[in-house]
């Protein structure tokens, strides 16, 4: 573990009563560094305390806009309707004692600290449909919940963080440069992104710009950003960082990317990534019935769109830091961001051939719901 230097400085700012002898590293996220830490006092909730990555998140300020608002409106929805616990259901931040929710230590560094919710686990791979299952309720009544929040209020911290047609130019502009030279070995990789590259601008077409409405989604929808219960019921979204004005099927796609691969976001041995098609069922099930009300036929026409475009733009983005010599994500090992990019391009690849089955799968579903008739 990284050791904090100026850790008693960074908590003391907050309104918090930590054991700063207590902090271990935690989760296994891409961006952002986040350590636990325990209460003084035993029987009160422990915390998470976060570095937000500064380099990735240019804006914090405006990124705990965001994060506050969404909050906020959850929580008052689950008041308001008396369904929910706002205290266990939505992640909670702590304020510093100057009134923000972050706090910029003396080397510039951004920190922000929540609630630790106890008695919660997350999966990086899904091992049951009913976890799944639990996983598309959850989300899919994250956005239910928000549908009502005007997304024109939304900051974009994070300016086409789904936009496809940029995506693809900061890949161009990755080759142009190749600090390292590695446009060299991945050619096969970049043969296979150029002959998908007009199947997927569905989203920037001026026929969806005008059609698809915008909403408040999550932009993060990977499945260990739910937190399920001891009983694999789930309990609450979490990772607010990214929410920001988009399309539903875009958050419908990012869950199913790592819930449908029955191997790891990064899998080495490529013939190990299969599609699990009753986790597919169970997500899909789990999604209409909280969504099923107020998405509507355009959006629900879009959602086998978001499937391909997401790992197509996962792979996009681990090529474009592979070139331009890892300087986005965490990596492991020299190679990391490559193997990503593979392992998304053969879940890609799988997808399409299982394109019809998995579009049926969706109107059969949809049809429950009277969000189709044909
Ligand atoms: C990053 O840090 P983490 O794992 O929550 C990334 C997501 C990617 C994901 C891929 C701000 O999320 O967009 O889908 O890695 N977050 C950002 O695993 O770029
Ligand atoms: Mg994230």
């Amino acid at each position: 573990m990284k050791r904090i230097e100026n850790l008693f400085e960074i908590t003391s700012k907050f309104k918090c009563h930590v054991d700063i002898s207590s902090i271990k590293s935690y989760g296994t996220g891409h961006i952002n560094d986040t350590y636990r830490l325990k209460n003084l006092f035993s029987e009160e909730h422990d915390y998470l305390l976060q570095k937000i990555n500064h380099q990735v998140f240019k804006d914090v300020p405006k990124l705990t806009e965001n994060m506050c608002r969404v909050i906020t409106h959850l929580k008052n929805q689950m008041i308001t309707s008396g369904k929910g616990d706002p205290q266990k259901e939505v992640m909670t931040l702590v304020a510093t004692k100057d009134g923000p929710y972050f706090y910029q230590d003396s080397n510039g560094q951004y920190w922000r600290m929540c609630h630790f919710l106890k008695n919660t686990k997350t999966y990086d791979i899904v091992e049951t449909e009913q976890q799944a299952y639990e996983g598309g309720k959850a989300f899919g009544k994250f956005q239910a919940m928000l549908c009502d929040l005007s997304p024109e209020v939304m900051h974009e911290v994070i300016p086409d963080f789904h936009h496809i047609g940029k995506r693809l130019e900061q890949l161009d502009q990755a080759i142009a440069e190749d600090p390292l030279g590695r446009v060299l070995l991945v050619s096969t990789e970049l043969e296979t992104i150029a002959a998908s590259s007009k199947s997927m601008l569905f989203f920037q077409e001026d026929e969806q710009l005008l059609t698809l409405p915008r909403r408040v989604i999550h932009y993060d929808t990977k499945f260990n950003n739910v937190l399920l219960n001891l009983d694999d019921k789930a309990q609450c979204v979490i990772d607010l960082d990214t929410v920001m004005a988009g399309y539903v099927a875009y958050d419908f796609g990012d869950a199913i990317r790592t819930i449908i691969n029955r191997s790891a976001e990064d899998e080495k041995e490529l013939s190990n990534i299969k599609l699990n098609l009753p986790l597919f069922d169970a997500y899909t099930k789990g999604y209409m019935e909280e969504a099923g009300h107020f998405i509507n036929e355009w959006e629900l026409r879009s959602l086998i769109k978001g499937v391909f475009l997401l790992p197509y733009m996962q792979a996009i983005r681990f090529l474009t830091d592979y070139l331009n010599g890892d300087k986005y994500y965490k990596i492991e090992s020299t190679h990391h961001n490559l193997q990503r990019t593979r392992a998304q391009l053969q879940l890609l690849k799988e997808l399409f051939e299982h394109s019809e089955t998995i579009e049926k799968r969706i109107f059969k579903e949809a049809k429950k719901h009277q969000l189709i008739n044909n």
